[in-house]
């Protein structure tokens, strides 16, 4: 692993100051005598992240015997229903937003160490004395982000659109603490796909460019073996790049820092990150063969793409190589360096794309030994830019008589699907997209963004259980980055 002390010195010096607001429940009854078995829910009316500071008293006789208790917090209603023992699945049960207490003096101050993310918070008493009761007298919480909201505009849309902005700006600024977290509750830290995004909406939203100049800096600064940025990095107890490599988040530090130049101006950074983002072409060449195909992988994760568990990646990751490729030269030319062996690489490798993964016969994109079809497959490479405008639309709207394609399970490669489409000029396709699947979530009450979203299949985990899913989620806050961008208010239709 790699380490340069002055850009991880950088990244500290622009760590930002969180903003702390105090808030209280909307609903949830304070006061109310609790018996063992008895429990009590507060509504904070909207998606937090911070401390909870919790008043306890006791009615009846002197407690005479601790009151155990256990208090959980819930982005969605719906996880208090949920059981940690009856989670088995792979992603560690300490994400589980919830603690086991005992408070052995009445009353009391409990002052909770943990940062969580939640709308919810249940109080539930697991045992006391059948002498005294536990009353629950006043519930705060310390919220933390550092977004400001005093910079974001109000989007101007109809109102199905306005609320749609609304809960993926909630979103991002839940995220928003002192990185871009891809989710305040799992994994509370910084991966490279999630950035990508998050940064897109930012300069459309918060404006927070010191944030995404820091985070850039964080990935620079930690990387791999021979320069790799990492797919994500541990904040905690210091700055270290994780040992996961994906081919696709580390090509996504290119596209990264050049809509950061293009959106803030800064060439002084770009100057300086430039070099770490074209060693990321280099070092993804290592996976291309020599007829400029990227050879796939048995190795889990080596691409990561969406959260389809059946996906095969070898088609989607040659149209993100292609398209960080085709950042690489824009970037290039922004800063005006060479770049002709890019292009002529690009050249090359699109034909190549076609020939190998393009099936004449049934006029789509196949992926892998087993000749998969996939929604991935297809926006990739039409955002790679294998295809014509013309044939890619075609493609898209083909695909949509496909059904047995493997499907988009995640907001995140449903961003990608949106880009893709706006693309191939199907700008109102992609209005439609937006609705129908953002306003899936929505009319399920959604306050925040979910990281998994399957309208076929509404309790889609990929970590073998919804309880550790995150219901904030970074790289789901797509829609405030596209309404804004793309539909001005005016140019909205319903
Ligand atoms: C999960 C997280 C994160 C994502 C990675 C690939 O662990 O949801 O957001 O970027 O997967």
């Amino acid at each position: 692993m790699n380490c340069n002390p002055l850009w991880l010195e950088k990244a500290k010096e622009l760590e930002p100051a969180l903003h702390h607001m105090q808030v209280k429940p909307v609903s949830g009854e304070l006061g109310k005598p609790l018996k063992a078995g008895d429990s009590v829910c507060f509504d904070f009316g909207d998606h937090f992240v911070g401390y909870a500071k919790i008043d306890f008293s006791s009615r009846g006789s002197h407690f005479d015997a601790p009151a155990w208790i256990r208090v959980r917090f819930a982005e969605r209603l719906c996880e208090l229903d949920e059981k940690v023992e009856e989670y088995h699945g792979w992603i560690s049960k300490g994400w589980i937003q919830q603690e086991q207490l005992h408070l052995d003096v009445l009353p009391c101050t409990l002052q909770m160490e943990r940062r969580y993310a939640f709308r919810y918070i249940s109080i539930e008493v697991l045992d006391c004395s059948p002498k005294y009761e536990l009353v629950v007298e006043n519930i705060v919480c310390d919220t933390v982000t550092s977004a400001d909201d005093d910079v974001l505009q109000a989007y101007q849309g109809d109102a199905e659109l306005a609320q749609l902005d609304k809960i993926a700006c909630r979103t991002l600024r839940s995220c928003m603490q002192s990185v871009f977290e891809d989710g305040p509750k799992r994994d509370r830290r910084l991966w490279m796909g999630d950035l990508r995004m998050q940064a897109l909406t930012n300069y459309e939203t918060y404006h927070s460019d010191a944030l995404v100049k820091r985070c850039l800096y964080l990935f620079a600064g930690s990387t791999l073996d021979e320069g790799k940025v990492g797919a994500c990095l541990f904040l905690e107890p210091e700055i270290e790049v994780d040992d996961t490599e994906m081919f696709d988040y580390s090509l996504f530090f290119i596209p990264t820092l050049l809509n950061y130049l293009e959106a803030t101006g800064d060439r002084e950074t770009a100057e300086e990150l430039y070099d770490t983002a074209i060693r990321q072409i280099r070092l993804a060449k290592q996976q291309i063969d020599e007829n400029g195909v990227v050879r796939d992988s048995d190795r889990l994760g080596w691409c990561f793409v969406d959260w389809n568990l059946g996906l095969n990646k070898q088609a989607s990751a040659q149209g993100i190589y292609l398209y960080c490729l085709d950042s690489a030269i824009r970037l290039a030319a922004l800063l005006g360096r060479p770049a002709e062996t890019m292009e002529e690489e690009l050249c090359v490798n699109r034909k190549a794309a076609k020939d190998h993964f393009w099936d004449a016969q049934r006029q789509l994109f196949v992926s892998g030994a087993e000749r998969q079809v996939s929604w991935a497959s297809q926006v990739w490479l039409v955002l790679g830019g294998v295809l014509t405008q013309d044939e890619g639309a075609a493609l898209l709207e083909r695909m949509e008589t496909e059904p047995e394609a493997e499907e988009m399970v995640t907001p995140y490669m449903y961003h990608n699907y949106l880009d893709a489409l706006i693309a191939v000029g199907e700008k109102e396709k992609a209005l439609k997209v937006l609705r129908g699947y953002w306003g899936g979530m929505a009319r399920q009450g959604a306050d925040t963004f979910w990281e998994l979203y399957d309208p076929a299949d509404p309790n889609a985990s990929p970590y073998g259980g919804t309880i550790v899913n995150s219901y904030c989620h970074a790289w789901s806050c797509a829609p405030a980055y596209f309404l804004r961008k793309y539909y001005a208010a005016a140019e909205v239709t319903a």
